[in-house]
């Protein structure tokens, strides 16, 4: 059975998210493309990095992200660090002829994302493989969500509403993170979490042409949570704590009109009391309308307009095997998958793309182009108008 070796750099909540995904991945999808062997992991904090070593079962660990880029015997580097550093790694590693799978917001500014999705297309020709991790496409839902729109069973799409949000910095009492500074994370809800549907809107509805849309900032100060590891608002500070300045957007809320004619509207935010992951997406056609919310991740509600009037109506699909890799998780709808498998599908995807010499979705292309309609989103907020995604 063919192996690669796995290098990892950032070994916080997305590492360890990685880390499952490459493990399990051969529990569920045997025999497996290939065997992903967690060779090294890295960390700037050297008690972090040995740390995982052991917790995640990597044979080596290091603080120095070169020492794995630099290393003949790794194949795939994935990268789970705060975004500024994304493009130094991704690029370096793509040159050192490692595929790539990096964690979304794909980079920290635009002119990042840019030199990425170009390095990307220039390794692809030497057979490299570069996916940024917006997982949340590939939940099974919707998949059949995809399968509606493209057999033409909702119709011609007239609108997409989407919604990201959750509570976890609610609190001002949650620490400023590197998520909550503008020069490590580019951006703050828009790039951590609007950018996660504006990923699904794109693949659903096609390329979204212009937006208008308004960026808030509710809780203006923070206190400072030292170490490099965000804690997604897990740990509160208390008064005594020093505080740092807020440079970054708490919500975000935005009309959209896609290249197809559909319109729609996205809104996302940290500070929703009572949202969890609560990632909705709402399509109306034609022909029918889907429903999806991640908090119910295992169904898709569907309305088909040739239902006899007296019988239509939303009705609930629980994935299951019939679906998306539902025949390597579970057997019977209703069992249920989590953010766990979805990693280990995302992983069986970015592997077999590897041994297949294929692009997989999400492409570094795609990547920056949720780049460029958040950019637009920013310009949008800034005049006050409608504004057209750069392409
Ligand atoms: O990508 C997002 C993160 O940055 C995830 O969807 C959830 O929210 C988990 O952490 C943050």
């Amino acid at each position: 059975m063919k192996k690669l070796n796995v290098g990892l750099v950032g070994a916080g909540f997305m590492g360890k998210a990685h880390s499952i995904g490459y493990s399990d991945m051969p529990k569920y999808f045997w025999p497996a493309p290939a065997v992903p062997v967690l060779k090294t992991i890295c960390d700037i904090v050297p008690e972090i990095a040995a740390d995982a070593k052991e917790r995640f079962g990597f044979e080596k660990c290091c603080t120095d992200w070169r020492d794995i880029v630099n290393d003949p015997e790794i194949d795939v580097v994935s990268i789970c660090t705060p975004n500024n550093v994304h493009a130094e790694i991704a690029i370096a590693a793509l040159n050192a002829g490692k595929h790539v799978l990096c964690e979304k917001p794909i980079a920290s500014t635009l002119e990042d994302a840019k030199a990425m999705a170009e390095a990307a297309k220039e390794a692809a020709q030497k057979g490299i493989i570069a996916m940024n991790a917006y997982q949340y496409r590939r939940v099974p839902a919707i998949d059949l969500a995809k399968k509606f729109i493209d057999e033409g069973s909702i119709g011609k799409i007239l609108n997409v509403r989407c919604t990201y949000l959750q509570s976890w910095s609610a609190d001002p009492a949650s620490p400023l993170s590197w998520r909550f500074q503008k020069d490590i994370a580019g951006a703050g809800t828009l790039g951590d979490i609007a950018s996660h549907v504006i990923d699904i809107a794109q693949y659903l509805a096609g390329d979204i042409e212009a937006v208008t849309g308004m960026m808030q900032t509710y809780i203006t100060e923070r206190p400072v949570q030292e170490g490099g590891t965000d804690l997604l608002g897990t740990v509160k500070l208390g008064a005594d704590a020093k505080r740092k300045a807020v440079d970054v957007d708490d919500e975000d809320s935005f009309l959209v009109k896609f290249k197809s004619g559909a319109v729609g509207s996205i809104e996302a935010t940290r500070n929703a009391w009572g949202r969890n992951n609560f990632i909705t997406v709402e399509l109306h056609g034609t022909l029918g309308s889907l429903y999806f919310n991640y908090e119910r991740l295992n169904e898709l509600q569907v309305c088909l307009a040739g239902d006899p009037d007296d019988r239509r109506g939303f009705k609930t699909i629980y994935t299951g095997p019939a679906h998306f890799h539902g025949e390597v998780t579970w057997n019977i709808p209703g069992m249920n998958i989590g953010y766990g498998e979805l990693k280990s599908i995302e992983s069986y995807e970015f592997i077999k793309a590897v041994v297949e010499g294929r692009q997989p979705s999400t492409s570094f292309a795609e990547g920056y182009r949720v780049e460029r309609v958040c950019d637009a989103v920013k310009r949008s907020a800034e005049t006050g108008r409608w504004v057209t995604v750069n392409d």
